[in-house]
């Protein structure tokens, strides 16, 4: 069965441009339920073990420094199958190749300042869920 969460945060780049409100409009009008919300942000900690699948990748060093330049909006999100329909709502990570009207596409900046983070499996949707959220502050 299809999970009913995801995790997502507008990066750095989103809240400084100025879309927070246009993207959570786009996410609600998706159908996707707010469950928990925050704004923050990042400690290097927590930018690290947050992304630390992809500590051997070339672009990690960049990415915990973009991932904590600045405020992100966290959130978990609830709908049927969250965890696919967001990251088809979000588009391709390379901006470039998203598809027209994602929220990538319409706001994101280049490949790593690409807007937003979506889940990328049901199991990381929870892991990331909780990274951020006791089940006390979900609603
Ligand atoms: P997605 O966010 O679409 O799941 P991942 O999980 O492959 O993409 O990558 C995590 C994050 O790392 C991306 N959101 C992006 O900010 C950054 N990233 C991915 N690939 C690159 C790259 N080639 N160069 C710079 N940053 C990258």
């Amino acid at each position: 069965m299809a999970g009913k969460i995801t995790f997502t945060m507008l990066k750095p780049d989103s809240v400084e441009n100025g879309y927070t409100g246009a993207i959570l409009e786009k996410i609600n009008a998706a159908g996707f339920r707010i469950v928990a919300m925050e704004m923050t942000q990042l400690s290097k900690k927590q930018a690290e073990t947050f992304y630390e699948v992809h500590a051997e990748r070339p672009f990690y060093g960049e990415l915990v420094e973009y991932m904590t330049s600045g405020p992100i909006v966290a959130a978990v999100l609830e709908k049927d199958n969250a965890v696919e329909d967001f990251r088809t709502l979000i588009g391709a990570t390379n901006p470039a190749e998203a598809a027209e009207g994602t929220i990538r596409k319409l706001y994101a900046e280049s490949i790593s300042a690409n807007a937003i983070h979506g889940s990328d499996s049901d199991d990381n949707a929870q892991i990331e869920a909780s990274f951020f959220f006791s089940t006390k502050n979900r609603f």
